[in-house]
């Protein structure tokens, strides 16, 4: 399989002026003609190579005159047009099939709506084009299609006109002034609903807001809505930009890869991430869609305005993007909850991927399948860069900064290092050593050492970065290190931004009447890991004013009382005690739940040289099941007093409280006791939300087989017409620890309602199961072996799908060893199939390297 390195990139040899697209869709084919005003730049070669994905050609032209086949050369990937002139136009005609696209790339059909997916390389199995990042034309789109069957035509930009045919068809021309790569080109035709809206920029601009959905969901549509408009009110307070067309379309697809797709004035959505309504969707769908909108939104700037010179550099629109949405949600709701989601989400996924063997750099040298790297890595770690850069310049710096940045390459595709230059440029802060955050991979450790003496207190701060995955060595890094010290009252002696840069530093604090408590890594201003050896948890959970670090001392307190655990037995009494301690908080409602969740699996067996879950979930149980017992009157109490189920307004105070009480009866669950079971099922059946409902059914499906398959079945009868809630009930299933689900999962495949070709439930059934710790670690390896055989049957399909699902091995190289030869045995059968797509082979064959 090829390799795509960096180092290879070359200038593009030909500028394409215009581009001007006729779509003709038809239920068995669609034909394009595809209209090149073309260029060539400086040292071209006489033949322009085109790239092209399972096109049928049908004729091209050359400034008019047709050629015949001696002119050109089909590849497997290409079109090469042979001798071209300085200047011309090709008009090619070709034929596609989006009824049969499966991959989801290019266009294809979800349900009866056709609607496309082009980045990063799907335009290719459109048309013959440059199909790179680089290369920014003026588009001009045609679509045509049966009106009664297609009266919604979509493309980007703003409408240029309509025309009515005598046959029953029609078509609709859309002209988008912004020249763009052609990941951005969008295109849908359907029978939608729309929900309708106008917003009005700060320059006094007039833009139309269309939400499309499939008819019926319309009421589902508000919520996306408002996001949408409070997006685009934060983006001319925050950084000064507006939208620039007269509309601003947004589609909602059930068939779609991933979240949604920033195409330009026409973003595609998956429908989890516009529809929603109390009855249907959870508060963190809520949030979820609130904070999707904006990311895509906000890619109009960062992204569409400035784009990407080549897909090595991805993280100079994700990575920003990721922050900008982030400091949105932050902004809009609990700012202290926002940031510890966002840190619990990095070290779930990103801190598990960078001690992969899949771990990269944000901006990684080399790839096969450029899918592949649209990661946590490269979106949430990238994110924390911008982070540090944020924290280094300060905020009114950051927004000179960001104003240079969109002033100086407005309507380029750019490098990651031009933005640095913006950012070191309109600051004056040096940012030469920060760059190793870009191009080193692993996550470093902080090691911490105090030490107190005639009032000076010392801390000592030793980097240790893990070696590259090539096994070369890495060099420290550049980063902003918030930290708090307090007195021996509770009180704050002062608050600092340390700058750390070598492998070794010494920072010195003088004047002191006793050794400091220590505060490190407020706000998680750095994605490292802290390595302390004193514990002073108790006392930063009852002081520390940095809500970040008191969540963190909760969290390595639990941590290490649940490591304590696995190895002797032992419960830390401290630890129990400091839990009451939060119990009685009072605090912000959501917050509270936070601190009084325990550890994730994840996060206890990141800690460990060789990965075994069973200790893990028998510590965890028992901890859970100890906590529950002890405190059983204060959190029936808690409980009583904010489960309010006729309750299912979204405003902060409500969603607190259904956050605390559901973190209640979650604990409360571990007594598997009938008390519980009647909560759950009483709370089931009276909640107007689907919060509350969902967890409900959670606990009942996790402790008692006979009430669990009443409320189930319930559930199933109730939204079995509705896919985007079914979602909900396989994930439940496949995530079950409950003896059983494995089988029970493979009756689900054959459910109705289940569609191996649709991502969501894909993701819902087989991907949840492979994050099963339990189950699909089991010990017997029919885990490891069913979803393996997913992979390969889903990789005909759907490769992106697949090569998803394929990272649930990523762990592979630290278990144990009777898991990990049980894992190698599946891992080695899915790499001997004969036609695996680049899309699995490169993640299989770097976890078994
Ligand atoms: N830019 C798209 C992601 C495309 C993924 C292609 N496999 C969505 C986003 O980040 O906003
Ligand atoms: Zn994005």
């Amino acid at each position: 399989m090829k390799t795509i390195y960096l180092k290879d990139y070359k200038k593009p040899e030909f500028k394409i002026n215009s581009c001007e697209l006729h779509f003709d869709l038809f239920e068995e084919f669609t034909t394009v003609i595809n209209i090149m005003s073309i260029n060539k730049l400086e040292k071209s070669e006489n033949d322009i190579r085109l790239d092209a994905m399972d096109l049928e050609l049908i004729e091209i032209y050359l400034n008019d005159l047709k050629l015949n086949d001696t002119r050109y050369i089909i590849g497997e990937d290409s079109l090469t047009i042979l001798n071209v002139p300085e200047s011309f136009s090709l008009k090619i005609k070709n034929k596609i099939y989006p009824q049969n696209n499966t991959e989801l790339e290019g266009l294809y059909k979800s349900g009866s709506i056709f609607c496309t997916q082009n980045e990063p390389e799907g335009f290719r199995r459109i048309t013959p084009y440059l199909d790179r990042p680089d290369v920014m034309s003026v588009f001009t789109t045609t679509v045509i299609a049966q009106k009664d069957k297609y009266p919604i035509l979509l493309s980007n930009g703003n409408k240029q006109n309509c025309h009515d045919f005598m046959n029953g068809r029609h078509g609709t021309t859309w002209h988008d002034p912004h020249p763009k790569p052609s990941y951005l080109f969008a295109l849908v035709a359907g029978d939608l609903g729309c929900v309708n809206d106008e917003y009005t920029t700060a320059s006094g601009e007039h833009v139309e807001l269309n939400i499309y959905c499939d008819k019926g969901n319309e009421s589902q549509c508000s919520h996306a809505m408002k996001s949408l408009k409070e997006s685009m009110a934060w983006d001319e307070e925050k950084y000064g930009r507006e939208y620039d067309l007269e509309i601003y379309n947004i589609v909602a697809v059930d068939s779609f890869n991933m979240g949604a797709m920033e195409n330009k004035g026409l973003n595609i959505f998956n429908s989890h991430y516009v529809l929603a309504d109390e009855d249907r969707a959870t508060d963190a769908n809520f949030m979820g869609i609130q904070s999707v909108i904006a990311h895509e939104y906000f890619h109009n700037w960062t992204g569409n305005r400035i784009t990407c010179r080549d897909w090595f550099q991805l993280t100079l629109k994700e990575g920003l993007t990721v922050f900008r949405d982030q400091s949105f949600s932050a902004d809009l709701n609990s700012r202290e909850v926002q940031r510890i989601e966002d840190v619990k989400g990095l070290r779930d996924r990103q801190f598990v991927e960078d001690a992969s063997p899949t771990a990269h750099p944000i901006q990684p040298n080399s790839y096969m399948s450029i899918n592949n790297f649209y990661t946590s890595t490269v979106y949430e770690k990238g994110a924390e860069i911008i982070r540090m850069i944020h924290t280094l310049l300060g905020e009114e710096n950051y927004r000179k900064a960001t104003d240079l940045y969109f002033d100086t390459f407005d309507g380029q595709a750019v490098r990651t290092d031009d933005f640095l230059w913006a950012m070191s440029k309109a600051s004056r802060i040096d940012l030469t050593e920060f760059e190793t955050w870009y191009h080193q991979s692993g996550t470093p450790t902080l090691k911490v050492e105090e030490s107190f003496h005639n009032g000076i207190y010392k801390l000592t701060l030793t980097q240790r970065v893990p070696n590259a995955v090539d096994g070369s060595v890495q060099k420290p890094y550049y980063f902003p290190l918030k930290i708090g010290l307090i007195g021996l009252t509770g009180k704050e002696i002062l608050e600092r931004v340390l700058i750390v840069s070598k492998e070794k530093e010494e920072f010195v604090f003088e004047g002191l009447n006793s050794k400091p408590y220590l505060s490190i890594n407020r706000d998680f201003s750095a994605p490292v890991k802290i390595q302390q050896s004193t514990k002073e948890y108790a006392f930063l959970m009852k002081h520390d004013k940095n809500s970040f670090v008191r969540y963190e001392s909760a969290q390595s307190f639990a941590t290490e009382t649940l490591e304590e655990m696995m190895e002797s037995g032992n419960i830390d009494e401290e630890f129990l005690e400091a839990y009451g301690y939060i119990l009685n908080l009072d605090i912000e409602l959501s917050y509270k739940a936070l601190l009084l969740e325990l550890p994730s699996v994840s996060t206890l067996m990141q800690r460990q040289d060789v990965v075994d879950f069973v200790p893990i979930y028998l510590a965890k149980d028992r901890l859970e099941r100890e906590l529950a017992a002890l405190y059983k009157d204060k959190l029936q109490e808690l409980y009583k007093q904010n489960h309010k189920p006729k309750n299912k307004k979204l405003d902060a105070i409500s969603m607190g409280q259904r956050a605390i009480k559901n973190r209640v009866l979650r604990i409360l669950s571990a007594l598997e006791n009938r008390e519980v079971i009647d909560m759950a099922r009483e709370q089931y059946k009276e909640s107007l939300t689907m919060t509350d409902r969902v967890v409900a059914l959670d606990i009942l499906e996790n402790i008692t087989s006979e009430e669990g398959e009443v409320a189930l079945n319930d559930f199933y009868n109730r939204y079995k017409d509705d896919t985007l809630v079914m979602n909900k009930y396989f994930a439940i299933l496949a995530a079950s620890h409950r003896n059983g689900t494995l089988e029970r999962v493979i009756v689900l495949e054959n459910d109705e309602v289940y569609d191996e070709k649709v991502p969501n439930l894909v993701r819902s059934l087989i991907g949840v199961f492979a994050r099963n710790y339990k189950h699909f670690h089991a010990i017997d390896g029919r885990g490891y072996s069913f979803v393996a055989h997913k992979i390969i049957e889903i990789d005909k399909i759907n490769p992106q799908m697949a090569s998803g699902l394929a990272s649930a091995f990523k762990i592979y190289e630290r278990l144990n060893n009777e898991n990990k030869e049980l894992m190698k045995k599946e891992l080695d059968r899915v790499l001997a199939v004969p036609s695996l797509s680049k899309n699995v082979y490169e993640i299989i064959s770097k976890i078994l390297k």
